[in-house]
């Protein structure tokens, strides 16, 4: 990495500390880190673990701390080049809401991975209206990353693990209703024995498909790697489709080793020995 003179870009990463489990800010910290990128990160709350493979997560909700740590930053206008916003609790949405519309105005780049479920369930702690709050928030977004089930949920579909060309073509559809600029679906399955991201525009158009053979454990924050790594790399000007082909084939990696060592590493993704590659 060069030792540029060049101003640092500033993300601030909306999102839990999960201790242990690999996600969240665990995840997001050190990978936009390790792209030269200066990392802000505005905790939602504070788990022991994820909410995923343990049973009875300790969870602090930060709300309270989160209004004040951003009236300070604003107090002396810190400026970011793009705001990120993952995991959060139902009542901090409208703080997020005013968070993000905030630095839109001010030119920053909004990227809302709507964090709350996989595999046809919401995560436990969600309520049943959670998924129409949180369409809310993508609307803001110029990136939004739902998974298969997430962009279910905010779009009232009945949950279906594989889709028909005309099932797909109808959900993009509604999920470009939203209104982000750009939506990025992750965990497409077209079969069985693929599994992609696809990338569809305002008006629905799809823009890029691209499937990689399916390995049949779904881990978590596999989600939080791919967005913090698109992130890092929209930040850093790269275009749309060339960030997602990069965050798309870096978590495939990252899942490909994990799966080698799938007895000790059960609860995340394995992804730092990749790091060295990111250049
Ligand atoms: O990886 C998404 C995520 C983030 N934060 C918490 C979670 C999960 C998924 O289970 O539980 C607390």
């Amino acid at each position: 990495m060069s030792h540029s003179p060049e101003p640092i870009r500033r993300v601030m990463a909306v999102n839990d500390i999960s201790c242990f489990g690999k996600c969240s800010l665990t995840v997001t910290l050190p990978i936009l880190s390790r792209f030269g990128i200066e990392a802000v990160p505005l905790p939602t709350a504070l788990l022991s673990t994820h909410t995923g493979d343990f049973s009875k997560p300790t969870r602090l909700d930060l709300t309270d701390e989160m209004e004040k740590i951003f009236a300070h930053w604003e107090s002396f206008s810190l400026k970011f080049d793009c705001v990120y916003t993952g995991y959060m609790l139902e009542g901090q949405l409208p703080l997020a809401e005013k968070i993000v519309k905030t630095h839109a105005s001010r030119g920053a780049m909004i990227l809302v991975d709507p964090v709350m479920g996989d595999n046809g369930y919401m995560y436990s702690g969600f309520e049943s209206d959670f998924p129409k709050k949180m369409r809310a928030l993508c609307q803001n977004a110029c990136v939004s990353t739902p998974n298969l089930t997430e962009a279910m949920l905010m779009t009232e579909t009945a949950y279906k693990p594989i889709l028909s060309r005309e099932e797909s073509s109808e959900l993009y559809k509604r999920l470009s209703d939203i209104g982000a600029k750009h939506t990025v679906i992750t965990g497409v399955h077209p079969n069985d024995a693929e599994v992609g991201d696809v990338v569809v525009d305002e008006n629905g158009r799809v823009l890029y498909e691209k499937y990689l053979p399916a390995t049949n454990r779904r881990l978590h924050g596999c989600g939080d790697v791919f967005a913090s790594v698109l992130c890092a790399k929209l930040v850093m000007g790269e275009n749309i489709l060339k960030a997602v082909e990069y965050a798309q084939d870096f978590t495939g990696k990252a899942i490909e080793i994990t799966n080698k060592d799938a007895q000790n590493h059960w609860y995340g993704l394995k992804f730092e020995s990749l790091m060295d590659e990111i250049g």
